[in-house]
């Protein structure tokens, strides 16, 4: 079994304890209450638990379309609807300090198939967000949620923050704009953002009974029921997936962000697998056959994304810790754990 650490890899790239200090983060904020937008859903539900945990209140505003009550802890504040709806997107954000901005239509596929309703919540919906903060006497920091989807026109790995977006779907496009956007917004309003642009995420609570989920949850769940997964194409498109813990301690850490501008930053691994080489994984570690159908490839989706971590793990100071193995087995184990409840 390949028990490799997920940074082997990074060995080829310069170190990034050895790039400029300036970015540093310094800590200076006493935050007390966050917003999460989408805080419902699979990433959303996992910070609430870990800002509760680091004492600070929560509110969450959700229009539950994927996400669920069930995964919210009793403790945080629920309002329940749509940022499509400007005055609650005002009620919400009353009282707040900083404003994480998850809440979104997070699919690819969907933005193909239903293109204006999906961008009307992606771009229009975090517009709404922006202007209501715009109106607040001191604008409160963002940190939204950008994705790798932005990087779908480019083909040298891999990929770094200073690329423009150069999307190839609505979905890439409404992340693309809201970069955009908050760069105006920093400029007209001094709103300060942090755009982090995350790659595949994947863990525990992602939800797997849609054909628009993330590929490791469907596998995962195909597996378990002795079903046959279905690759698109030959499968050797390559994701830096990155475990959700990974994600989790980077979006806690930004609470300390010196905030002074328009950030982006990449979240990812800097360890490209492949489609085949994730369903081996899965063998290796369940230690069984499992049955693969290859069918066409999804139209227009990217061969290859990788993202470069160098500027994250410097500004932020931590590195991704969990390996596909460890991350995979976390999933196998919460399902085994939901079995026997
Ligand atoms: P998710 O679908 O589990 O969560 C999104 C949440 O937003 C859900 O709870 C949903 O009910 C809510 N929502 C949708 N439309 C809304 C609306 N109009 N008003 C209020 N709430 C609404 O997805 P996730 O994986 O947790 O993704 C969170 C964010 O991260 C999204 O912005 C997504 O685009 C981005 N992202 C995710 C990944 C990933 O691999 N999971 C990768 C890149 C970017
Ligand atoms: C995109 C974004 C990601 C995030 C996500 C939101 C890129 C590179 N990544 O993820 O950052 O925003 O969208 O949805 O743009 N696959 C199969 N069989 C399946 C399901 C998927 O082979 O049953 C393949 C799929 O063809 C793709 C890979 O697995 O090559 C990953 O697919 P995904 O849907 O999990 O995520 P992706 O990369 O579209």
């Amino acid at each position: 079994m390949n028990r490799q650490r997920p940074f082997t890899k990074l060995k080829n790239i310069k170190d990034a304890s050895k790039l400029p200090k300036e970015e540093k983060v310094k800590s200076n904020t006493q935050v007390t209450k966050v917003l999460i937008t989408g805080g419902c859903g699979f990433i959303g539900s996992h910070l609430s638990r870990a800002l509760l945990e680091q004492g600070v209140s929560v509110r969450v505003l959700d229009d539950l379309s994927t996400g669920t009550k069930n995964h919210l802890p009793h403790e945080v504040e629920l309002i329940e609807g749509s940022l499509l709806d400007k005055d609650l997107v005002a009620h919400s954000v009353e009282g707040i300090h900083i404003c994480y901005h998850l809440g979104a239509v997070a699919s690819v596929e969907k933005s193909i198939t239903n293109f204006s309703k999906t961008t009307a919540i992606n771009l229009l919906g975090t517009i709404h967000l922006f202007e209501t903060i715009s109106k607040l006497s001191v604008p409160i920091p963002i940190i939204y949620a950008s994705s790798a989807a932005v990087y779908a026109g480019y083909t040298k790995l891999p990929f770094h923050e200073d690329l423009s977006p150069l999307p190839s779907s609505p979905y890439g496009a409404d992340k693309g704009a809201v970069e955009l956007y908050a760069k105006a917004c920093f400029q007209t309003y001094q709103i300060p953002t942090i755009g982090f642009r995350f790659f595949n995420v994947y863990g525990p609570g992602q939800d797997s009974n849609s054909p628009y989920s993330g590929v490791i949850s469907i596998f995962c769940d195909k597996i378990r029921k002795g079903e046959e997964i279905t690759i698109f194409g030959n499968g050797t498109q390559t994701r830096d997936f990155i475990h959700i813990s990974d994600v989790i301690c980077y979006l806690v850490k930004a609470l300390e962000f010196p905030f002074h501008g328009c950030q982006i930053y990449n979240l990812c691994t800097g360890v490209a697998i492949s489609i085949n080489q994730l369903v081996d994984t899965f063998e290796q570690l369940l230690d069984k056959k499992i049955f693969r159908k290859w069918v066409t490839p999804r139209k227009g989706e990217p061969k290859a994304s990788l993202g470069d971590p160098r500027r994250t793990i410097r500004d932020f100071d931590i590195k991704p810790q969990c390996s596909l193995e460890e991350g995979l087995k976390t999933l196998i184990e919460s399902q085994e754990r939901n079995l026997c409840v």
